[in-house]
């Protein structure tokens, strides 16, 4: 079983620990001096970059959420000049204050040698042909596993998402080995190739690396059995690089961090308090050698627990178990992150609707599909049908060209959808993973 950097994946731990000490200081330093939203943070606290000494001086230092990065839209957390940038990504709907991300080419060379490691956990060598039909754009799937996929040396088809039956095609006639993309995709493709008429035995598929999305080892089950491969969970997010924080190897029995690089930590969300290793919690990370957008204690929100027990491949990186939800409301509609309150402020923004909404999330045919329900301004029901239509479809355009995402909007009457006392219900998720 090939490990690609043996070095670093199986290093031992003390060393390790050593390792992630050093990059914890020059990380602070960096952000100290380099971000004044750091600096500021850091004085409040009453730190300076001297009051760092080891990784275990980390849990002094405060935590960073998605907040602070909107807050400082659009590169305020950036620790190097733009003139040392060579990318960007962003996340969280296509416009609007999303999420973005900065690239020094350095980082764009560790985010390729996390996804070799990747790759090469899940089974890929130069032999391979990867069919990436992750989004290529803004959201990092489809390119950070294609630099990764010519690391390795493997014949990259860079098809980007969609267009199923192009898919089916390039995978029969190019002989693709694996397959990159959502799991939700990944059995919607499934199906469609039985459907095609194409039979097994002519695609030369063998394994692939889904995520970008929760998913069930129910879910595993059926798309190694309907693809007949090996599926392997990958895991990363925008703010940390992208895809390459975490993945599987061949044994699915967690999947191991990349800490030489990503530091991660299990937290209460309420209490914010380090939890005991293996608790459930939320997962923390803090960058250790990224340049363009250090993160310190960034909080994900997704809840995982951590395990640092050797494992049969060995791997001595620390794993987390497959993410079990989220601390908050983000939902994940093919592939797209969207937050009840961007859909909310793209209606209060119109005054024929009420902000009184609901929004269904479902999965048909193996495809998200996103319902919205929101209520008409009583003086606006009492009118034609024709004008009620052409409401329709305007609230439909406004959240398309502002959340990047298709949502069939259905009118109700005032009062129609229920009323809670206390938090109210916004989300209901019908899919079963
Ligand atoms: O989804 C990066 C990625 C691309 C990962 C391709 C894997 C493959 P974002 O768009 O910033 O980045 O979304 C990050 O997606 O906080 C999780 O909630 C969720 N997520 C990502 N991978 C997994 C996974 C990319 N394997 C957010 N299982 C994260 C469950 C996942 N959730």
């Amino acid at each position: 079983m090939e490990i690609w950097n043996r070095h670093f994946e199986c290093m031992d731990r003390s060393e390790l620990r050593k390792l992630q000490s050093e990059r914890l200081i020059e990380t602070v330093e960096r952000v100290y001096f380099n971000v004044p939203y750091y600096r500021h943070k850091m004085q409040e606290a009453g730190l300076g970059p001297e009051s760092i000494h080891t990784i275990d001086d980390l849990g002094r230092l405060p935590y960073t959420t998605k907040q602070d990065l909107r807050d400082n839209y659009p590169f305020g957390l950036f620790a190097v000049p733009m003139s040392e940038i060579v990318r960007i990504h962003a996340s969280s709907g296509t416009t609007g204050k999303s999420t973005v991300v900065g690239y020094t080419r350095n980082d764009i060379s560790t985010w390729s040698e996390v996804m070799a490691r990747t790759l090469t956990s899940a089974g890929a060598n130069r032999n391979d042909f990867i069919q990436i039909a992750y989004g290529y754009g803004l959201f990092t799937g489809g390119l950070g596993l294609h630099y990764g996929g010519e690391k390795i040396g493997a014949s990259v088809i860079p098809i980007s998402g969609g267009n199923t039956m192009r898919q089916i095609q390039i995978m029969h006639d190019f002989g693709s080995t694996m397959l990159a993309c959502t799991p939700s995709y990944a059995l919607y493709l499934a199906e469609a190739i039985q459907e095609s008429g194409i039979s097994r035995e002519e695609l030369k598929l063998r394994a692939g690396v889904f995520g970008a999305e929760p998913w069930t080892e129910n879910m595993r089950r059926e798309i190694e059995s309907k693809l007949k491969i090996k599926a392997i969970d990958i895991y990363g997010l925008s703010e940390v690089i992208g895809p390459g924080v975490a993945s599987e190897c061949i044994f699915q029995e967690g999947l191991h961090i990349n800490e030489d690089h990503f530091y991660p930590e299990i937290i209460d969300p309420e209490t914010l308090l380090v939890l005991p290793e293996g608790s459930v919690g939320e997962l923390v990370f803090t960058t250790l050698t990224k340049e363009g957008l250090p993160l310190i204690r960034y909080r994900t929100r997704d809840l995982t627990r951590l395990t640092r027990e050797k494992c049969r491949c060995g791997r001595t990186m620390v794993r987390m178990e497959k993410c079990l939800g989220r601390s908050d409301d983000m939902l994940i509609i093919r592939g797209v992150n969207l937050f009840p309150s961007q859909v909310e402020s793209v209606l209060l923004e119109m005054s024929e609707i009420k902000p009184h909404y609901l929004l269904i999330v479902d999965r048909i045919n193996n495809l998200d599909t996103l319902e919205l329900k929101v209520e008409v301004d009583e003086a606006f029901f009492l009118d034609k049908i024709s004008q009620l239509e052409t409401l329709r479809k305007k609230i439909q355009d406004n959240l398309e060209s502002s959340l990047g995402l298709g949502i069939k909007v259905t009118l109700v009457e005032p009062k129609m959808i229920e009323r809670s006392e206390g938090k109210s219900k916004r989300v209901i998720d019908k899919r079963k993973y």
